[in-house]
C-alpha cells in the first residue's frame, strides 16, 4: 500500500466485529455488498446522541430539540459535500436505496409518466430498480425497455442508444453491479440520455462505498444509495435529485414534517427537502451516517478504491487457478465484487460449506433474477470486499473454495 496512512491493522481495530470467531474459526467477512460492518465511531454516535441529545427534530423550541435538529441538518450537509450536490434541498433522506427508488418511481411517475411512456433499465438491475417501475407498468400503463448486456457482463451501448424514441421519459441504471462487479459507463450513458432530453437516475447502492461520486460532474438527475452499505447504520438512505426535478414532483407520503399548513379545505406542502420526508425522520441514524462518511473521507475514497482493487485483482488471479472455476462477470471496468461458480456444485452448497470454514459469502440470485436468467445460471457465490479486508482473507477464501471443490 503506497499510502502510509492506510494501516489495515489500525483500520480493523476500529471494527470490533472483525475479531469474532464463527464455528471456532476467525471470521472472514466477505459479504460487504449486502451490508458493511460498522466502525466504533458510527456505533458511538448512536449511543452518544440517545444518551445526551435525543429529542424530536424540527418545530421544537427547546434546547435539545434544536441541538438534535442541528445535528440532523448538519448530516444532510455532510451528505451534500460527500456527493458534491449543489444544495441540501437536493438531499432527501429515505430508509435506503429501495425506498429512494420507490419514491422516485411514485413521485416522478405521478408527475411525468403517462400511458405509453417508456422507462429504460438494464438487464443487470437489482430488483429494487425493476419492480418499482413494473408497478407503474401496472398502474399507469408505462412500458419498460431493457438494455441487453454482453456475455462478459457489460452494457451493450449500441443497443442502449437504439432504445431511445419519442416515448422515452427516464433511464434508471445501476452504477456498479452487485453481482458482476461491472462499473457501468454511467457518465457516457447520462450524456447520451441528455442528448435525447431524457433524465437519468442512478442506483448507486454499490458505488458509493467504493468510488468517489460527484453527482454534478456526472450530471446525474437522480442518485440513490444506502447508508448501511457505506459503514453507516441500517434504515437510512438518500435520494439525490436535481432541484428543478424535485420541485416539480408531488409528495411521496403525507403526514407531519412535509406540510406547511393543513386544513380540511386546502393543505399546502413544505419546501424541499422536507416535502418528501413525512413523519419523524431517523435523526439518530443520519448523525451516525454522517460519522460513517467522515470515516471513509478521512481514509480517502481513492485509497479505499486502490486497496479494494488490489484485493479484487489478487482474488481474481488466485480464484482462476482453481479447476472448474467460472467467474461470472468479466467486465473491463470492475469493482470489489466477484461472483463465481465451481463445476456443478450448487452455489448454496458451496456457500454453506464456506460458512463452516468461517467465510461469510452470499449465495443465490442476489435479487437479480433477470440477470441470472441472462447468464443461464440459477445463482452464484459472491465475495464482496470492503476497506478492511486483507490479502490473507483472500487466501483463506481461495483455500476454502479449493477444499470444498475437492470434497465434491
Ligand atoms: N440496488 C443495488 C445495486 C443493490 O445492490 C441493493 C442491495 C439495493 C439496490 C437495495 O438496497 P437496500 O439498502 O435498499 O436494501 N443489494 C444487496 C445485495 O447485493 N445483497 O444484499 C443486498
Amino acid at each position: 500500500m503506497n499510502n502510509r496512512m492506510y494501516s489495515i491493522e489500525h483500520i480493523r481495530a476500529d471494527f470490533p466485529i472483525l475479531d469474532r470467531q464463527v464455528y471456532g474459526k476467525p471470521l472472514v467477512y466477505l459479504d460487504n455488498g449486502a451490508t458493511t460492518q460498522k466502525p466504533r465511531t458510527v456505533v458511538d454516535a448512536i449511543t452518544e446522541e440517545y444518551y445526551s441529545v435525543n429529542a424530536n427534530v424540527h418545530r421544537g423550541v427547546h434546547f435539545l430539540s434544536q441541538e438534535a435538529t442541528r445535528l440532523h441538518e448538519a448530516s444532510r450537509e455532510r451528505v451534500r459535500t460527500f456527493i458534491n450536490a449543489a444544495s441540501t434541498n437536493e438531499i432527501i433522506f429515505t430508509r435506503g436505496t429501495t425506498e429512494a427508488i420507490n419514491l422516485l418511481a411514485s413521485s416522478f411517475g405521478e408527475a411525468f409518466l403517462h400511458e405509453g411512456d417508456e422507462v429504460i433499465v438494464s438487464t443487470m438491475e437489482h430488483h429494487s430498480n425493476i419492480v418499482p417501475w413494473q408497478l407503474l407498468e401496472a398502474r399507469k400503463g408505462i412500458k419498460l425497455r431493457v438494455i441487453p448486456i454482453t456475455d462478459r457482463g457489460e452494457i451493450c451501448m449500441d443497443e442502449y442508444v437504439k432504445l431511445f424514441n419519442e416515448h422515452t421519459r427516464l433511464v434508471s441504471v445501476m452504477h456498479v453491479s452487485n453481482v458482476l462487479g461491472t462499473v457501468n459507463p454511467i457518465r457516457e450513458m447520462i450524456r447520451i440520455a441528455h442528448e435525447h432530453d431524457v433524465p437519468f437516475a442512478v442506483d448507486g447502492a454499490q458505488s458509493i462505498p467504493h468510488i468517489a461520486v460527484d453527482v454534478q460532474d456526472l450530471d446525474a438527475d437522480f442518485y440513490a444509495f444506502s447508508a448501511h452499505k457505506v459503514y453507516g447504520p441500517t434504515g437510512i438512505g438518500v435520494l439525490y435529485g436535481k432541484e428543478h426535478w424535485l420541485d416539480r414532483m408531488p409528495p411521496y407520503q403525507g403526514g407531519g414534517e412535509m406540510i406547511q399548513t393543513v386544513s380540511f379545505e386546502r393543505t399546502t406542502f413544505n419546501e424541499l427537502p422536507f416535502k418528501f420526508e413525512a413523519g419523524t425522520p431517523d435523526y439518530i441514524g443520519t448523525t451516525a451516517f454522517a460519522r460513517a462518511l467522515d470515516y471513509v473521507s478521512a481514509l480517502g475514497m481513492e485509497h479505499i478504491a486502490a486497496h479494494e482493487k488490489a484485493l479484487t485483482d489478487y482474488a481474481l488471479q488466485r480464484l482462476r487457478e482453481i479447476p472448474a472455476m467460472r467467474i461470472i462477470g468479466e467486465a473491463e471496468e470492475r469493482g470489489a465484487v466477484i461472483s463465481f461458480n465451481v463445476g456443478n456444485i450448487h452455489p448454496s452448497d458451496l456457500g454453506t460449506l464456506l460458512d463452516r470454514l468461517g467465510i461469510a459469502v452470499r449465495t443465490g440470485h442476489h435479487c437479480a433474477q433477470p440477470l441470472m436468467h441472462r447468464m443461464g445460471i440459477p445463482g452464484t457465490v459472491r465475495a464482496s470486499f470492503a476497506l478492511y479486508n486483507t490479502m490473507e482473507e483472500v487466501d483463506a477464501l481461495v483455500a476454502a473454495v479449493d477444499r470444498v471443490r475437492k470434497m465434491f
